[in-house]
Order: C-alpha cells, then structure tokens, then sequence
C-alpha cells in the first residue's frame, strides 16, 4: 500500500508539473498573442488615424473651396488668408482681379490702374470695351463698368484714388462712398464723403452717367467730351479729374486736356501733371 501511495503521489506530481508546464506554454503562447494582437490593433489605429487626418483636410479643403466660391472681392479673399498683392481669380465673377493686400491693412481690389510705361495702353476706346474692361492687370487697365456694377453694389465700398504728379510728388483722395449703376443707369457714378490731400475734384461727376467716343452722356452741349479728351469718364462737362485721359509727351501743367486731377493751391485751380494713377476699391470701415 504504501508503495502504492508512494507511486501515486509521483505520479500525481507528474501529472501537475506536466499541467503546470502545460498552463505555463499555454500563458507564454497567450501572452505571444495578445502581443500579436495589439500590434495589430496598433498598426490599424496609426491606419485609421491617418485616414481620419485625410478625411478632415479634404473636407477642410472643401470648405475653403466653397468660401473661396463666394468670395466677392479682395476683402473676402484677404479674410481667407491670402495676404499676398496680386493677380486672383474671383469665381464668383469668372474672371482675375488685381488685389492690393498691403497698403493700410490689405483687402483691396485695384480697378483702374495707368502708368506711363513703354507700351502704353489705349483708353481712347469705345462703351463696348469699357463696360467689358481691357487693357494688362499687370501694367495698365480698366477693370470694366459691368463688373464695377455688380462688384460695388454687393456690399458699401470705398474709394481710394492714388497720384503722382511729375513734380509735386503724391498726391490721395478717398472717399467713403463708391458706386457704379447698371448699364441701364449709363453706369451712373454715385460717389462722396471726400478726404486726402489733393483736394476733391471726383464729386464734380457725382450723378453722371459714363461717356464714350460713341456714346454722349455729358452736359457738353456741342460735343462729346470723350472724344475731345480721348478717353472715356463720367464727363459733366466736361471734367474736374480724367484719369482715363493721354499721357502728355512731356510734362505740360498748361494744357490740361490730358490725364490730369484739378487740384485746389492757395485759391487756385492748378492741374496735377499725372504719371500714375491708381484706383482701389475694398468695403467700408475695414
Ligand atoms: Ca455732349
């Protein structure tokens, strides 16, 4: 019996150490999985994290897009970010525009630029042209009266009009109202509320329809002032400014029929002799 009990007990102690190394692979052979496992889970986590990341800058990049759709002007364009001066395509208008995102705190839509280059653009052009626009974004233009309708009558614009003259340097006006009527109106100019330093000679064309070498709006009774001053304006009559007007060879302060501002010294109407000019657009009190 006892011996038996001796072989039993052996043998029950071989059967344990032969379960406990059982349990024992088993545990390392468990532990290898669950390592397996989390690896894995790991490697779907890094995966659907940066599945994630992609998801959100498609829909990021979709919702600019969408802003970037109803931008209207260079203000909307400078809120989305872009800071930098230059040529931009405004969707929403299918067409580029010249955005001056530096001068005061940016957001400006130039409209009108001239300059006395080498190649000079001719502005002695016909209502077709104008109300299209023509000329080089890059050099000298008019950005066309259907697209100042509908780009000044989305929100309240300002105007801000730059000048050099040949020898008296600088010269700004700015006025806080700018608005430019539908065809139907002759693009009638609704402008006011004067400042700047060369003194206010844009209110004179106030209430005055546009006037082309082929369409007379002006109150020039015996002649149509654009094809006398080359260039069409909202003549009155006939003009206190015309920045669409000629270049002068050489600078004349005597004949003022070119481009040219009236600007007020001591009591005197004095011409600005202009060789450049720039008009910018951006909404009020921005
Ligand atoms: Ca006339």
């Amino acid at each position: 019996i006892s011996e038996s009990l001796t072989a039993a007990n052996q043998q029950a102690l071989a059967v344990r150490e032969t379960v406990n190394n059982g349990a024992d692979a088993t545990k390392v052979e468990l532990q290898a999985f669950q390592d397996l496992i989390l690896a894995k889970l790991s490697d779907v986590k890094v995966f659907v994290e940066q599945k994630v990341k992609q998801m959100e800058n498609q829909v990021a990049k979709l919702g600019q897009m969408s802003v970037n759709l109803a931008a209207g002007d260079c203000q909307d364009l400078y809120d989305l970010g872009f800071n930098a001066s230059g040529v931009y395509y405004l969707q929403k208008f299918g067409r580029q525009v010249l955005c001056d995102m530096e001068t005061g705190l940016g957001g400006w839509l130039v409209i009108q630029r001239r300059a006395k280059v080498v190649e000079q653009v001719d502005f002695n052009r016909d209502w077709h042209e104008y109300k299209a626009g023509f000329g080089d974004l890059e050099t000298e233009f008019w950005a066309g009266n259907d697209f100042l309708h509908v780009l000044t009558n989305q929100k309240t614009y300002e105007l801000q009009i730059d000048m050099i003259d040949f020898e008296k340097g600088a010269y700004w006006a700015s006025y806080s109202t700018f608005r430019v009527g539908s065809e139907s109106s002759g693009y009638v100019l609704d402008v006011g509320n004067y400042s700047g330093n060369a003194t206010d000679a844009f209110t004179y064309h106030h209430g005055r329809p546009f006037t082309s070498n082929d369409r007379d709006n002006d109150l020039y009774k015996d002649g149509n002032c654009a094809t006398y001053f080359s260039g069409a304006w909202w003549y009155d009559r006939c003009y206190d400014a015309h920045l669409n007007g000629v270049f002068p060879a050489t600078p004349d302060r005597q004949n003022a029929s070119f481009i040219t501002w009236w600007a007020h010294e001591n009591g005197r109407k004095v011409p600005l002799v202009l060789t450049s000019v720039t008009l910018r657009v951006k909404p009020r009190n921005h």
